[in-house]
Parts: C-alpha cells; structure tokens; sequence
C-alpha cells in the first residue's frame, strides 16, 4: 500500500499507522483523512492485525484540521465544517472507538485542535516528555470537536475540562498525566520502545476479549449501573464461550503460559 500523507505497516499482529505530514505538525488534509480511513479499515478487517499503534513523525503529532485546505478556508464562500466533521472526523472517532482490538496512542509532540482530540479517543495513550496537549479550537472561535466536549470532561471532570476547552493553554504531557488524561508520560527516546512494546504484548493477548473490555468501559458512560450489570452478563457470556478463554484457564490449570488466538 502507497500512501503520500501517512506511513502505515503490519508487524507482530500490529498494524503502526504513524501521520508524515511533519512540516505541517501532520494536521489533517483531505488526502490524509482519506489515507487513515483505508489503513483503519485495513487494520479493522483484517484478523491477523491484533493491535493499532498511532503516531505521527517530526516534532508534533497533530495539528488537527489543516487550516490552509480550501475545504475549511473563511475567505471562500461559509465554509460548512459540519459537513467536515460529517465527512472525516467523526467516522475516524468512531472508527478508533468501534474497533473491535486496542488501540494504542504515542503522542510524539504537539497534539492540538482535532489531533488532541484524536489522540485521546484512543484505548491507552502514551505520551513523550517533551509533547502537549492544546484545545487550540477556541483560539480560532470553534469548538472542542472529533469527541473533545465528551471525552474530556469523563477523563479529567467538568471544571478542568471546561478551563482546558476556554483557555486552549498549552498542557503539558506530565500534566496531562497527572490530570488523568493520558495513561503515561515517558521520556522521549522511551516512547517509541514502550508503546511498541506494550502493543506487541496486546497483540498476544485474548483480543476479543479485550474488544469485550472496550465495549463495556465505553458503554458505561452512558449507562445506569443495572444497565451495566446486565451489559457485564451479556458480554462475559460471550467471553466465555471463546476460545482464549478455555485456553487461558487450561493453561492456568496446567501451569503454563497461554496462546492465545485472539478469538
Ligand atoms: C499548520 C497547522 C494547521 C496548517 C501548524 N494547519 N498548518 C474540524 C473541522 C473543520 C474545520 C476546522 O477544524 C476542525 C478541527 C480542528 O482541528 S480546529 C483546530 C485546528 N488547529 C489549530 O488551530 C492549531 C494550529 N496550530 C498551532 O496553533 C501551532 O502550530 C501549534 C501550537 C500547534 C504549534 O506551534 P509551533 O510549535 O510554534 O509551530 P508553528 O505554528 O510554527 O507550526 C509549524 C508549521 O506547521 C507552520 O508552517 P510554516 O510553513 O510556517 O513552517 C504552521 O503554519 C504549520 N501548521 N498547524 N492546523
């Protein structure tokens, strides 16, 4: 597969899809947009792919929209970014939420506008040292969208999530941590090394299981707790009768590790 805006390749039953867009901090073009959605629809169809790892290469990782594409200019005719988001991002949210394997996130430098948003949407995200988070959105009078009004204030609460969305201030990825809104902040020269070792761990473990995991932790958002519960029951049926389950309780009983299949 050829791609102009992205680099995308399968190793170890983990599909790397990293934006190249460097001198434009990868913000998103039509054709970048257009690029993910065949990788991601690559990563979600094909079984053998295990695990999703995002970055993005140069010093950031997501501009977000690109603001010089035509599609979005102010100074053609009103632009409609409802149609955009129609369009590109909110299938690529949905897309990241939906899959059915985990997907992980390194955050190699400024994630700003849609790309913070990006980043967050994904299962456990890492971030370097030396990167940052900005709601850049209400710099330029919009607001947090690709899911930011949802996911932040579930992931740091509503007063920190209504300042981040107000200021637009530049967080850093330390800060980000300790705000709860990424898994772990590692040295830069880390990143790398640590998301792809823990991808590669994932991609060994009972995937749909994890799928099950995913499905459940999103859902419960919106759930009450005896929807939750009975959503609990229903999924942990379904994990009973997969394979990696009667695998990983074999190999348990008989003291070895498992194998798992991923089904
Ligand atoms: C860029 C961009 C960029 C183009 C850096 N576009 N070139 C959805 C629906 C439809 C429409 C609207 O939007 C959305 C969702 C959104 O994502 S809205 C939010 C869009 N993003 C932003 O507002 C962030 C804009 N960028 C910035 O504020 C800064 O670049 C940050 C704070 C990210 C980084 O600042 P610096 O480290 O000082 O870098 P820089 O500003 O010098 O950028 C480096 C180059 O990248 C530069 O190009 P140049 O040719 O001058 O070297 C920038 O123009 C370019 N670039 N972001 N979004």
């Amino acid at each position: 597969m050829h791609f102009n805006t992205i680099e995308f390749g399968v190793e170890a039953g983990v599909a790397t899809l990293v934006f190249n867009r460097p001198d434009k901090l990868n913000s998103f073009t039509t054709e970048m947009h257009r690029e993910v959605r065949q990788a991601i629809k690559t990563t979600r169809d094909d079984s053998s792919i295990r695990c999703l790892l995002l970055s993005g290469n140069g010093r950031g990782f997501c501009a977000g929209q690109d603001l010089s594409d035509r599609a979005v200019a102010p100074d053609a005719i009103m632009p409609d970014l409802g149609e955009s988001l129609d369009k590109n991002y909110n299938p690529l949210i949905r897309a990241l939420t939906g899959m059915e394997k985990p997907v992980i996130c390194a955050v190699n430098g400024v994630a700003a506008g849609a790309g913070a948003n990006i980043a967050l949407a994904c299962d456990i995200v890492f971030a370097a040292r030396s990167a940052s988070f900005i709601q850049a959105f209400c710099r330029i009078g919009l607001i947090p969208d690709s899911g930011g009004t949802w996911t932040l204030p579930r992931l740091v609460g509503r007063a920190q999530a209504m300042a981040l969305a107000m200021l637009g201030d530049k967080i850093p990825a330390e800060q980000a941590q300790a705000l709860g809104m990424i898994w772990r902040c590692v040295d830069d020269e880390a990143l790398m090394p640590e998301a792809s070792r823990l991808a590669r761990h994932l991609a060994t473990q009972p995937t749909q299981g994890l799928a099950y995991i995913k499905r459940a932790i999103n859902a419960s958002f919106s759930n009450t707790l005896e929807q939750q519960l009975e959503l609990e029951r229903d999924l942990q049926r379904l994990a009973g009768r997969t394979r990696d389950y009667r695998e990983g309780v074999q190999a348990f009983i008989h003291k070895r590790k498992p194998e798992f299949q991923g089904n």
